[in-house]
């Protein structure tokens, strides 16, 4: 069977880049993994990290000079670098994909390309290429792999684009240096396709170009032609999987399904540490909950330091993460959406066969909870982790209208609250059928 054709679709987020559809005619069950993964860790890793500055778009938006940016090559050790310890602490954190820059806008790779020299396999201390031993390391792990690749590359001579308001030469004018370009990143996705066979090709950068231009249908096809399964993001100009909204949490339910929100964990992707607007843990697990209520994925961005060491605020986020998410697997993994808003105020996961709804509630919130259109009898109400079971009455149901009636579920006691997002596990009847109505008692 083959996924749906749907083209040509296109969604807009408020303040955030704004393309992302579907086109596929892969494998009907390629994307299962990825809807079932929930949490994926991005990692923001390059030169940028030796001065701390905010990744390519500091010499782009000269904040300082392209020279003084490029002199971070000396300072790309890589020295502390242990892939290993960085899978386990992504597996902990319960992420069952990573993705990382393979090669950001500046331009230099972090795998040892042929293509050129601008990697740090061959312009840094550190010499050496760090993707490699970072798969291997993931799928020991039993972790996805995903390379992120930027389209544009600011650092090459034959793309247009360089420093803000400027440009090397117009397509129009120059169309063999153009195809130049092609060439050159095209090369590139096959060097990471034969390289690594990424389970997850995230591309970025493709608004400064057209989808012709960047012969976007060429290089999904190329990917496909090598790995069928591949996954590809929403950021190649019209010719990816999913919808890739960033930063800026979608306000109503996409409904392009799957969508991923990639998110950073203080106010930058890369390393700077005189960043200290970090997320708090209830920040991030309530950011997910609220993600995975509404059948997405968050891929919760950490930027290492030059020498391959994690901030210690990062490691913090993860490792809390992972004990809440380690708690609650149940109520995370292998579930759906949960309820659309109206019903229940805050967000909510359905298991697969639909029977059973969880319930997320904020850190400390004992207060009765109410569940609205509900036809269910309700079998039990439990809290995730505990032995705790809970109570409910059922509010205003005319025993001749159709109508349910309000489900009120008594006080969750405090000792039995989760630290950051308590869980409840209400057990159904059967699959969940929910009234939609207007209020009247007919209906
Ligand atoms: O310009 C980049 C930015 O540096 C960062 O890599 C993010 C991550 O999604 N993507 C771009 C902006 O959309």
């Amino acid at each position: 069977m083959l996924r749906p054709i749907i083209s040509a679709m296109l969604f807009f987020l408020a303040g955030g880049f704004a393309k992302a559809q579907i086109v596929t005619s892969d494998p009907s069950d390629k994307m299962q993994w990825f809807e079932d993964a929930k949490l994926g860790i991005f990692i923001h890793w390059g030169i940028y990290s030796v001065d701390g500055v905010d990744e390519s778009w500091s010499f782009h938006n000269r904040k300082m000079s392209y020279a003084d940016y490029m002199k971070q090559l000396n300072g790309f050790t890589a020295k502390n670098y242990n892939p290993e310890a960085w899978a386990q602490l992504i597996k902990s954190s319960g992420a069952r994909y990573a993705v990382i820059t393979t090669k950001h806008h500046d331009g230099i790779a972090l795998w040892d390309t042929k293509t050129n020299n601008m990697s740090t396999a061959k312009l840094t201390p550190a010499r050496r290429d760090v993707i490699t031993p970072f798969f291997a390391a993931l799928r020991r792990e039993g972790i996805k792999a995903g390379a992120y690749f930027s389209l544009l590359d600011w650092s090459h001579q034959d793309y247009p684009g360089f420093l803000k308001d400027s440009s090397r030469y117009q397509i129009k004018n120059d169309s063999a240096r153009w195809k130049r370009y092609l060439t050159f990143y095209q090369t590139q996705i096959k060097e990471l396709s034969q390289q690594f066979n990424p389970d997850l090709f995230w591309f970025d950068g493709d608004w400064e170009h057209s989808a012709a231009e960047w012969q976007a249908k060429k290089a999904r096809e190329m990917i496909l032609a090598h790995n069928p399964n591949a996954i590809i993001n929403g950021r190649l100009a019209g010719y990816g999987d999913y919808a890739t909204p960033e930063q800026n949490f979608p306000i109503t339910r996409p409904t392009l399904q799957p969508w991923e929100l990639c998110m950073t964990s203080n106010n930058n992707w890369g390393y700077h540490p005189d960043d200290s607007a970090y997320k708090t843990p209830y920040e991030l697990i309530t950011i997910f909950a609220d993600v995975i209520s509404n059948g997405g994925n968050l891929l919760f961005d950490i930027g290492p330091r030059e020498d391959g060491w994690i901030p210690t605020q990062q490691v913090h986020l993860l490792n809390e993460l992972g004990k809440w998410t380690q708690k609650h697997e149940s109520a995370i993994f292998g579930t759906k959406a949960g309820l659309s808003p109206g019903h229940f105020y805050g967000p909510s996961t359905l298991s697969k066969d639909s029977n059973t709804l969880f319930l997320f509630v904020p850190a400390h919130n004992t207060g009765k909870l109410v569940i609205k259109g509900l036809y269910n009898t309700i079998k039990s109400i439990s809290v995730i982790g505990t032995d705790q079971l809970l109570t409910h009455k059922i509010v205003g149901k005319i025993s001749w209208s159709p109508v349910p009636g309000l489900v009120y579920i008594d006080d969750i006691p405090e000792k039995v609250t989760d630290e950051y997002m308590t869980v409840l596990e209400v057990k159904l009847d059967g699959a969940i059928k929910l009234y939609q109505g207007k209020g009247g008692l007919t209906e």
